[in-house]
């Protein structure tokens, strides 16, 4: 018998509103044109389209401009961006990037292979064995040689919300800039770019109820504006010669090509759904889930929580003493719960925490108490066969 599927893997992907879905069909059914190019309505009313997108997400993380919203494929793109463009041209030999123990790969490696080609060194902050970031030893990192600091603002692997505004003072007062990595923040948590004060956050569509294969890059107007471009040809150039070529204004000077249209008429779609909802709603909806399956999971036997920080997003990672994570993961899929295990594109993080790899719940807005009581009596099965 086909089980219902129970979804738990929101910090993979989420699932996509129908709203979402209608509006980015209705790019293609009726005003499918490239843009910024035609002169023709179907041209302009696809550019409209895509330009609302980008006001509605600059409203929605409170960003001072639209030029400051750079459409990319998503969180990792944007980061590359940040590394190649402004870390090619302001970091040098010798200089110090911060990053943390609970990076995804896309807030690592492009900082490592900058790190390489410049000579420069990456440190990284520690965490604690609750899986919070060890502000002090970041206090002790910091230096005259730390040019640039990229966190991430909620961990995907532990559900860690960090204290970003204090990252972000503390980096300003030795005039560090500072990226967030904000791709399992942006659907829980309000933000706010200018309270904030970051001068980068990048963010994905498709974990945000929107497409895959978009993102954000949000960069301060004064950084984008002495940044070279990350990517050369059609859209981001003013005028081209065989001499010389000269880059478009803000923000097309980093949206070189045709970008994906339906995508970014989906992110703002999604936005609008959200919003229509409440992220506040949301996250304490999310909250309650996280508390129930916490402590539901906390008698079982053999089970140890990975990440017990104070403040979290819905992120439940585990570990069974005597089952290997992806015995969970497969006995759970029979179950029909859908979960991730693996490492979550955080090595290093598994490393500190001595396990190969964890069992991964993550709860989105449309997750019932019931979808977790599904999910608690699968790991009690697991128990019962594996135990
Ligand atoms: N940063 C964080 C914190 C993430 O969770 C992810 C994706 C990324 C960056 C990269 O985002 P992308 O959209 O560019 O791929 N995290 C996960 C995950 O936890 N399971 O699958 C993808």
């Amino acid at each position: 018998m086909v089980k219902p599927l129970v979804y738990l893997d929101n910090a993979a992907t989420t699932q996509k509103p129908q709203y979402v879905i209608d509006k980015t069909n209705n790019y293609y059914e009726k005003m499918n044109a490239n843009i910024h190019r035609g002169v023709h309505a179907l041209s302009q009313e696809a550019t409209e389209a895509f330009e609302s997108s980008r006001i509605i997400i600059k409203n929605f993380i409170n960003a001072l401009g639209k030029n400051e919203i750079i459409f990319t494929r998503g969180t990792t793109e944007s980061i590359n961006l940040v590394a190649s463009s402004y870390g090619r041209k302001n970091i040098k030999e010798g200089d110090e990037i911060i990053i943390s123990t609970m990076e995804h790969h896309s807030n690592i490696v492009p900082w490592q292979m900058l790190c390489a080609e410049k000579n420069a060194k990456l440190r990284v902050i520690p965490v604690n064995d609750e899986g919070e970031i060890i502000f002090e030893e970041f206090e002790k990192l910091i230096n005259e040689k730390t040019k640039f600091v990229s966190i991430v603002y909620a961990s995907n692997s532990l559900g860690t919300v960090n204290p970003v505004k204090k990252i972000i003072d503390l980096a300003h007062s030795y005039n560090i800039p500072v990226m967030l990595d904000a791709a399992q923040a942006v659907n829980h948590l309000k933000i706010d770019v200018q309270q904030l004060d970051c001068d980068f956050l990048a963010f994905s569509g498709h974990k945000l109820y929107g497409p895959t294969g978009i993102g954000i890059l949000y960069g301060k107007v004064n950084h984008l504006e002495a940044m070279p471009p990350y990517q050369g040809g059609g859209d981001m150039i003013s005028k081209v010669t065989f001499e010389e070529t000269t880059y478009n204004e803000l923000p097309h000077k980093f949206e070189a090509g045709t970008p994906d249209i339906a995508g970014a008429i989906g992110l703002g779609a999604a936005i609008e759904y959200i919003e229509k909802i409440g992220l506040e709603n949301i996250a304490y909806h999310e909250n309650l889930l996280l508390e129930y399956a916490t402590k539901a999971v906390s008698d079982l036997q053999g089970l140890r929580i990975i990440g017990t920080a104070k403040e979290k997003i819905g992120v439940l990672s585990f570990h069974f003493e005597n089952v290997h994570p992806h015995d969970v993961g497969t006995f759970l899929d029979f179950e029909g719960v859908a979960i991730r295990t693996g490492h979550h594109c955080t090595q290093p993080l598994m490393r500190r925490f001595n396990v190969p790899a964890t069992s991964r719940a993550s709860f989105g807005m449309y997750n019932t108490i019931e979808e977790v009581d599904v999910l608690v009596n699968g790991l009690k099965k697991i128990l019962e066969v594996f135990g």
